[in-house]
C-alpha cells in the first residue's frame, strides 16, 4: 500500500492567498495541496492536507497520524512559538517530521525566532514561500525512500 504523509497547518493558515499577500503570497492551501500531491506521486507517496485553528484538533491529528501516516509535514502557525503540547504529541510519532514556515521567521519579530517544534523536526524550511511545502515533500521522499 502507498505510504502517506499528512500536511498539518495551524491557526490562520486558512486565510492563505486571501490576506497579507506581501508576507504569505497569493497561493491558497488548495494550491499547496495540489503542488504537494504532484511531488508525492513522483516520489511514490500519497498525501493529504488539513488545517485547524484549534490546538487540540492538531494534537488529535498527530495522534491519528501515528496509525495512518509514514511522515508529518507541519506548519504549526503561531503554535510553533508557544505549544509544548504539540511538541509532546510530535514526540510520540515515530516517522520523520518536517517543519515548514512560509515566511522567513528569522527575519521577523524576535518571538518568532524560537520554535518548540524544531526540537523534534528532522528539518526546517523557512522563507521559501509556499514552495517550501513541496520541497519538504521531496525531502520526505528521500527520508522514506
Ligand atoms: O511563516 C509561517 O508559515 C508562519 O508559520 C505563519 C504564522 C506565523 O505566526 C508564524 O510565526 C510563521 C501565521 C500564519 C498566518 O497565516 C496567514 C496567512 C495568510 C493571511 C493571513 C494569515
Amino acid at each position: 500500500m502507498t505510504r502517506s504523509v499528512v500536511i498539518l497547518n495551524g491557526p490562520n493558515l486558512n486565510l492563505l492567498g486571501k490576506r497579507q499577500p506581501d508576507i504569505y503570497g497569493t497561493d491558497t492551501l488548495a494550491d499547496v495541496e495540489m503542488a504537494c500531491a504532484k511531488v508525492a506521486a513522483e516520489v511514490g507517496l500519497a498525501c493529504r492536507l488539513v488545517q485547524s485553528n484549534h490546538e487540540g484538533q492538531i494534537i488529535d491529528w498527530i495522534h491519528e497520524a501515528r496509525e495512518k501516516d509514514a511522515g508529518i509535514i507541519i506548519n504549526p502557525g503561531a503554535f510553533t512559538h508557544t505549544s509544548i503540547a504539540i511538541l509532546d504529541a510530535l514526540n510520540t510519532f515515530e516517522g520523520p517530521v518536517l517543519e515548514v514556515h512560509i515566511s522567513n521567521v528569522h527575519k521577523r519579530e524576535a518571538f518568532r525566532h524560537h520554535s518548540y517544534v524544531s526540537l523534534r523536526a528532522e528539518g526546517v524550511i523557512a522563507g521559501f514561500g509556499v514552495e517550501g511545502y513541496a520541497l519538504a515533500m521531496r525531502r520526505m521522499g528521500t527520508l522514506l525512500g
